[in-house]
C-alpha cells in the first residue's frame, strides 16, 4: 500500500507533521491500525537503525525520526487499545537505569493497555528500587523492564534480586524484553518471562495474569 509506504519514508526523514497526516489519512482510508504501524511507522524506524548502526545517520537524525514515530503512533494509541475496557491486571513498566529508549517501552505500554491491563509507566532511567517500591504501593501483578543497551541489561537481573530482597518474589512476576535481551538472558537473571515483541509481551502479560501472577 503506498501511503504506508510514505509514511515509512517520511518517517525516515524526520518529518513528523507529514507522518501525522499521513497516519490519520491511512486511518481514514480504513487501513487497520496494527498495519500502519507495522508497515509504515516500524518499517520506517528500522531502516533508520540500520543506518544509525552503519553510521550513516547520527544521533540527531534518529531524534527526529522518533519524534515523528510518536506522533504517528499517538494517532494509533486510541485504536489499539481499544479492545477492552476492564481491567484484567496491573502492571508497571519501565526503560532500566542508564537506558534513555523508550519507543519500544512505549509501544509495549500501549498494546498492554489494548489488551485491558492498567500500566503505570515509570518512564525511563528507572532504577531496581523504584520497580519493586512501585509494585508494591501499586499492588502490580506483574514488573516490565525493557533495555536497549547491552550495558543495561544487567540491570534487569538487579531487579530480580531487589523484588527478592524485599520479599515479593513470589508475589509478582518479572518480565523482560528489548532488542538485545534474549530467552537465554531471561532463564540466567531468574526472570518470568521474555518476549521478543509489543504484542506478544501484551499478550503474556494478560495471561501472566490470568493464571494469577
Ligand atoms: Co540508541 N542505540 N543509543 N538511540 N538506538 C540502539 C539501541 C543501537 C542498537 C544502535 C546501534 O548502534 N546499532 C545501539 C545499542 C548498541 C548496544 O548496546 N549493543 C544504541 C546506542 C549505542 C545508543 C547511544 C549509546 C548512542 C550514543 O549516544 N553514542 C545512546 C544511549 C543513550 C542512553 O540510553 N543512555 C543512544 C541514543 C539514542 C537516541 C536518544 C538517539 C534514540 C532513542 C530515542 C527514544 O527512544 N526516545 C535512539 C534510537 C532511536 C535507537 C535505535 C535507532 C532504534 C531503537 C528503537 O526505538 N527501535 C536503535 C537501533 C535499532 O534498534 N535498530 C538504537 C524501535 C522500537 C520499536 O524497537 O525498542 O527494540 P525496540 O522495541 C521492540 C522490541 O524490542 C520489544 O517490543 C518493541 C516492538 O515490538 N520490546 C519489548 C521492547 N521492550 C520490551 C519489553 C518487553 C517485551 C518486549 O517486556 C517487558
Amino acid at each position: 500500500m503506498e501511503i504506508l509506504q510514505e509514511i515509512s519514508l517520511n518517517l525516515q526523514k524526520g518529518k513528523a507533521k507529514l507522518v501525522k497526516e499521513q497516519v490519520q489519512q491511512a486511518i481514514d482510508a480504513g487501513i487497520p491500525a496494527e498495519e500502519i504501524l507495522e508497515k509504515g511507522l516500524l518499517s520506517g524506524m528500522d531502516v533508520v537503525g540500520e543506518k544509525f548502526k552503519k553510521n550513516e545517520v547520527f544521533v540527531s537524525e534518529v531524534l527526529v525520526a522518533a519524534r515523528a514515530m510518536n506522533m504517528g503512533a499517538a494517532l494509533l494509541k486510541p485504536l489499539l487499545s481499544s479492545e477492552e475496557h476492564a481491567s484484567k491486571g496491573k502492571v508497571c513498566i519501565g526503560t532500566v537505569k542508564g537506558d534513555l529508549h523508550d519507543i519500544g517501552k512505549n509501544l509495549v505500554k500501549m498494546m498492554m493497555e489494548g489488551k485491558g491491563l492498567e500500566v503505570i509507566d515509570l518512564g525511563t532511567d528507572v532504577a531496581p528500587e523504584t520497580y519493586v517500591e512501585t509494585a508494591i504501593r501499586e499492588n502490580c501483578q506483574i514488573i516490565c523492564c525493557s533495555a536497549l543497551l547491552t550495558t543495561t541489561m544487567p540491570v534487569m537481573g538487579e531487579v530480580v534480586e531487589e523484588a527478592k530482597k524485599a520479599g515479593i518474589r513470589d508475589k509478582v512476576k518479572i518480565m523482560v524484553g528489548g532488542a538485545p535481551v534474549t530467552e537465554a538472558f531471561c532463564q540466567q537473571i531468574g526472570a518470568d518471562k521474555y518476549t521478543a515483541d509489543a504484542a506478544s509481551a501484551a499478550d503474556a502479560a494478560v495471561e501472566l495474569c490470568r493464571m494469577g501472577a
